[in-house]
């Protein structure tokens, strides 16, 4: 039974860093004093040069500018790394956790300093300057997280390419970025398969439009055999084996680009959103430490993967900058067996568990068996990220994972947040399932109706917040424009997150999902535009409309509708081409789960996609269509419910 309310335990409040009363008041403080508030917090990391400025942005019309302590001078890698040496060079920083249960091995401070330190070295050597752009393509594996530090240490600006895109996705994100360098490894490992990186990364090299790129420097993972052009192509292992494992930090302002990171929108191509360097590692750190309450003795486990902002904040920053211990994991939970997180937690004693509602839900649907065979019980806090956690997930993640002891934060925020916004504290927070519940330090949510008007007390709306925070995104890379026509143009003045979500009595919040054409499929983010330009791009698809649908374990489906061009006769075979169509030209996480071919889609008689009948289609709530009265011709209707795909 799902009950609705669960307290802060007594042991939990006992050890927490941060009480409710704690909480109230500084929560008042960072809203009332900002400036105060975040000077006084700015301080949690080490900088070159202090800043004496805090905030200073402006969400005003086509004037939005964010700069938080845009005096101050830093370096990334160095709070990450280089500050822990004194005290703590023979402490583990990463446990990687192979694919395969066989692997495992640990590196100390000093040993992740002396691997970036030299790839650091490498790329200066390739030519790469504070600003360039450098892509990233990389498996889970240790040394993308080196690569990322590396980047970080020379001011070079990474654009990490999550590993499961295909070679046109990352094409468009070179060429966007105009990156210089791009790093792979020979292939990814992932639930017992094979990906293959260089080669894509190949394909992706041969499209005409990608021409910055000076050099691909590869990395061995599986030792398999890649082609290899000496003219662009060079092995990570030769470039490094000679260069010193010493590579000074350079200064970079607290405003100067520290990562771009593609993701989708409602509208046409992915957005490179980009984060800088002082207000981003201040807030990624700092809430890491307080949401999952962090003692220098936690080993903590984030199960994303770096090509997500969540491993941006929660594996390769926030934990870093905190001198955490952390687990890496290359695998996936349900490889070689369903119990694969709880071997993992008992392996590495585990106290700290951050995955997503997606692998929750599998996992529940493989029975409590799985969870018979291992304890877990060292875990202390649990977090949930990347889409709603239905409550009866929630319960189950509770007590088969977490043995009814462990707070769950179910922790709300984007990539353009760069940091967790609104979220349970372990110590402070009693939780009510599927409620992200409330804000973190500085972050001021509000509610707002279609009109733009702010509303009050326990209601339902769309999701904006009112002032700006230090982890929040400066712009969209080369596109300051598109910023502002995004997130500042919905309502004036204010941050428009595209999320609806409901405020309860009790002033939790209840994020309800999109509000716009962005779906949410196993946690990760697609638009549907991005979808519909990869169909249309089939010879044999005329035009297509794309829409999500409740879906069991992936939280969300993607329903596609399309009309075959004249004379084309749609079958099964046509269907699964298809199918692969889209998985190679955008990603496999893309895959169409239904495909309805139809010889209309309702449109307005201004020639508009009626996507809310779609969606009501797809869902299989075509009793409740509303008003189709504006449609050019109504009949397509009927016969889109007769053959519609969902029932
Ligand atoms: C961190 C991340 C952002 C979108 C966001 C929202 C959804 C994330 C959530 C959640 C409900 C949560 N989302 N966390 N919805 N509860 N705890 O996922 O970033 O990939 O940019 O996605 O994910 O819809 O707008 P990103």
């Amino acid at each position: 039974m799902t009950k609705n309310l669960y307290p802060v335990p007594q042991a939990v409040k006992d050890r927490a860093l941060i009480s409710n009363e704690d909480y109230l008041a500084m929560y008042q403080e960072s809203v009332a004093n900002p400036d105060s508030f975040w000077a006084e917090h700015g301080k949690r990391l080490d900088w070159i040069k202090p800043f004496t400025q805090v905030k200073n942005t402006c969400f005003e019309p086509n004037k939005v500018s964010i700069k938080w302590f845009e005096d101050g001078l830093l370096n990334a890698s160095y709070n990450c790394i280089d500050r822990h040496l004194k005290d703590n060079a023979n402490k583990t920083a990463l446990i990687f956790e192979g694919d395969s249960p066989e692997v495992s091995y640990s590196v100390t401070y000093q040993q992740v300093h002396d691997n970036v330190a030299k790839i650091a070295n490498g790329l200066k050597k390739l030519g790469v300057e504070k600003g360039d752009r450098v892509a990233v393509y990389m498996p889970m594996t240790l040394d993308a997280i080196y690569a990322m530090q590396a980047c970080a240490r020379i001011g070079a600006v990474h654009s990490v390419i999550f590993g499961g895109f295909s070679p046109n996705a990352i094409a468009d994100r070179i060429v966007d970025s105009q990156a210089k360098v791009i790093i792979t490894a020979d292939e990814a490992r992932r639930g017992g398969r094979t990906v293959p990186l260089k080669a894509n990364v190949d394909e992706a090299l041969a499209r005409k439009d990608v021409t910055s790129i000076t050099h691909c420097l590869v990395f061995k993972n599986t030792q398999a055999d890649v082609d290899f052009d000496p003219a662009i192509d060079v092995w990570a292992h030769e470039l490094t084996a000679d260069l010193p494992a010493v590579c000074e930090p350079e200064a970079m302002n607290a405003e100067d680009p520290l990562f771009i990171l593609y993701t989708s929108g409602s509208t046409g191509k992915p957005k490179g959103v980009m984060h800088t360097t002082g207000g981003y590692l201040t807030y990624a750190s700092m809430t890491q430490e307080f949401i999952f309450d962090i003692h220098p003795d936690d080993i903590y486990w984030c199960a994303a993967d770096v090509g997500w902002i969540t491993g941006h904040s929660y594996i390769v920053y926030g934990p870093m900058a905190n001198g955490c211990t952390q687990v890496i994991f290359e695998g996936v939970p349900t490889y070689p067996s369903s119990s694969r997180i709880g071997d993992v937690v008992d392996k590495h004693q585990v106290t700290v568990l951050y995955t997503a509602p997606t692998a929750i839900r599998a996992l529940m649907a493989k029975g409590d068996e799985p969870y018979a065979t291992n304890k877990r019980d060292t875990l202390r806090v649990m977090g949930s990220v990347g889409e709603p956690i239905n409550p009866e997930a929630w319960n189950w993640y509770y007590e088969n994972i977490g043995n009814s002891q462990c707070p769950i934060v179910d922790t709300w925020w984007q990539t353009e947040t760069g940091g967790i916004m609104i979220t349970p504290l372990p110590g402070a927070t009693d939780l009510k399932p599927g409620s992200a519940t409330r804000p973190f330090f500085g972050v001021q949510p509000a509610l707002a109706d279609a009109d733009g008007n702010l509303l009050e007390g326990a209601i339902d709306g769309n999701l904006v917040i009112l002032d700006s925070w230090p982890g929040q995104a400066r712009t969209i890379y080369g596109d300051h424009e598109r910023f502002e026509q995004t997130y500042f143009s919905t309502y004036a003045n204010r941050y428009f997150t595209g999320d609806g979500a409901r405020r309860d009595e009790d002033g939790y919040f209840w994020i309800t999902g999109r509000v716009d054409d962005v779906l949410n499929v196993s946690g990760h983010r697609l638009g549907t535009a991005e979808i519909e330009s990869a169909l249309v791009a089939h010879e044999s698809i005329a035009e297509a409309a794309v829409v999500g649908y409740p879906h069991d374990i992936k939280g969300q489906g993607i329903y596609v509708y399309v009309t075959p061009v004249e004379g084309i006769e749609a079958d099964e075979e046509l269907t699964k081409a298809v199918r692969n169509w889209v998985r190679k030209e955008l990603s496999p996480i893309a895959t169409p789960d239904l495909i309805h071919w139809t010889t209309g889609l309702p449109k307005t008689r201004s020639g508009k996609i009626m996507r809310r009948i779609l969606r009501k289609i797809a869902a299989n709530e075509h009793q409740a269509l509303g008003d189709t009265s504006t449609l050019a011709d109504p009949s397509v209707v009927d016969d889109l419910i007769e053959n519609r795909l969902n029932r």
